[in-house]
């Protein structure tokens, strides 16, 4: 998939900030920062949404969440964390790779504190 910028990113030829990497994922942080940490979590194999994914492929992927959030919350004394999946431009998908948003929030408007 020679078009797709995290395939790009995986591959090293578009710079990004690693948050964690291993043989099937890699989390990096999202370009936009809706909050200070926030993180996409990428599967390695492309596929341009999570519906095209095996469920094995989902479990993995989804298997990396807990320890991430965890991860992130903790270094970065965030008081809680979105989840965002989206799914085929109509519902805001914008990168057709699977990604997963991982948002920490921060106490009242402190965001980037
Ligand atoms: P979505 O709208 O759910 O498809 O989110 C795509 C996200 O990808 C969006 O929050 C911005 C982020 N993004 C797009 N291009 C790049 C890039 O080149 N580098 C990084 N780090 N993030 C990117």
């Amino acid at each position: 998939m020679t078009d797709c910028i995290f395939c790009k990113i995986i591959a090293g030829d578009i710079p990004s900030y690693t948050i964690y990497e291993d043989d099937d994922v890699l989390a990096f942080l999202d370009i936009t920062q809706t909050t200070k940490g926030h993180t996409l979590l990428i599967p390695k194999k492309h596929a341009d949404n999570l519906l095209e994914m095996p469920a094995d492929d989902v479990s993995v992927l989804f298997s990396k969440v807990p320890a991430l959030a965890k991860q992130l919350t903790e270094k970065l004394g965030a008081t809680g964390l979105n989840l965002l999946q989206n799914n085929t431009e109509i519902a805001g998908q914008s990168v057709f790779h699977t990604h997963i948003h991982l948002i920490p929030r921060y106490a009242k408007n402190d965001d980037f504190a």
